[in-house]
């Protein structure tokens, strides 16, 4: 076998983000990262290419146009799903991509019994062997792992790369501490390199009877703590060169905007303080071109958060390339001091809104409204796809007060 030299990404999560500007900076990382793979023969994608299973179609288009191109060089994706792109029981982007002959899916194999039997992908240029796991529902990942017939992998010889969207038990990173991962004790040993997706942090690591075990981390962000996390840390993609059968990687940062972190305590401010305050601290920020994230906390001395008018704060930051505002722990007075008491949660919430309402505003919505916004999300539904749908039923229920 010669040397040669593959890309190893994950966690792209296009698609990802409310914001059209995060989501334009987000194909725009994976665009880069695509022209930095001039080197390589074969790109790997470890899950996560999408940030649901029925992707945004311009987005997709726009990932797939690229991918072509780097198709019609010669190079060849292999893909795993993620536990984002992934959808039980039905067809989804990944499968219709695979469909176009654009990727390969390297998650094959079936169930002998008890045992999971996967099958290698040979790379038919460079002579790799790449065998993969999929995401599955939560939880049932583990349970998979240790069907794996791990002897059978084990005995092909080769230069042999495992494709994996879990994270590993004993290389978590600190915020995945309480998160269950995979013990290593279930991976198959002596591949060459083992190719995960799933944790959105980049870890590079030898580890013995294994061998190289690398995540990449986001390639570009998928969440406010992905973004938050920019700015101390390069995001991107490994370059790996296999010579004489050993595995050298190299971090590939791709640039996309820097990243400054805006904080704002509310506490004892009226709205309209906070709202000068934080005009105030837009036009001190140096923004031009930057995430900008805005994170405000604390509880308020009078008025509400809906009183700071936060399209004026946002449109303060001038030249920024977003301005993406994380108010969840800021806080407003109830009105004051409304004590209820109730034989059932539904008596109260009802009380509730009857004596906020005071007899000013009609409350009976109220209930519907909320029985809606506090639906849970059913597991396998992606984020996006629940928020959506939840916030269509309830603009159903404020239609029906038309
Ligand atoms: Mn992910």
């Amino acid at each position: 076998m010669g040397d040669f030299v593959f890309a190893h990404l994950s966690d792209v999560h296009l698609g990802a983000f409310r914001e059209p500007e995060l989501r334009e900076l987000n194909c725009l990382a994976f665009e880069r990262a695509l022209d930095a793979c001039g080197t390589a023969d074969f790109i790997i994608i470890a899950g996560d290419l999408f940030d649901s299973p029925l992707p945004d179609l311009s987005v997709a288009d726009r990932a797939v146009r690229k991918m072509r191109i780097l198709r019609e060089q010669g190079k060849r994706f292999y893909v795993v799903y993620g536990s984002h792109d992934y959808s039980p029981g039905e067809k989804n982007v990944i499968d219709l991509l695979e469909s176009t002959g654009l990727i390969t899916k390297v998650s094959l194999g079936e169930y002998e019994g008890e045992a999971l039997r996967l099958r290698f992908i040979e790379d038919a240029e460079t002579g790799a062997k790449i065998a993969g796991m999929s995401a599955r529902k939560r939880g049932l990942e583990r349970e998979h792992f240790g069907c794996l017939d791990r002897k059978a992998l084990e005995a092909e010889d080769g230069f042999k790369i495992f494709v994996f969207h879990s994270g590993v038990e004993e290389h978590k990173p600190d915020f995945l501490k309480g998160v269950d991962g995979v013990p290593l004790s279930l991976f198959p040993k002596g591949f060459d390199y083992y190719a995960g997706g799933h944790v959105h942090a980049r870890i590079d690591a030898e580890e013995k009877g294994y061998g190289r075990i690398v995540f990449p981390g986001p390639l570009f962000a998928a969440d406010y703590r992905d973004l938050e996390d920019l700015r101390e840390n390069k995001h991107g993609f490994y370059l790996v060169r296999v010579a004489g059968g050993k595995a050298k990687t190299e971090f590939k940062p791709v640039e996309t905007a820097g990243v400054e972190v805006v904080e704002c305590g509310a506490t004892g401010k009226s709205a309209a303080d906070l709202r000068e305050e934080l005009l105030e601290k837009a036009r001190a920020c140096e923004a031009k071109g930057k995430i900008v994230l805005l994170k405000v906390h604390g509880e308020l001395s009078s008025g509400s958060p809906g009183e700071v008018d936060w399209n004026a704060v946002r449109a303060a930051f001038e030249g920024a390339a977003c301005v993406k505002v994380n108010r969840s722990g800021l806080s407003a007075p109830l009105a004051s001091g409304v004590k209820i008491e109730g034989n059932s949660r539904r008596e109260v919430e009802e009380k509730l809104f009857h004596e906020l309402a005071e007899g000013k505003w009609d409350e009976k919505p109220c209930r519907p409204l909320l029985d809606e916004l506090k639906a849970a999300r059913p597991e396998g539904e992606a984020k996006q796809g629940f928020e959506e749908r939840v916030a269509a039923k309830a603009e159903k229920v404020l239609e029906a007060l038309k």
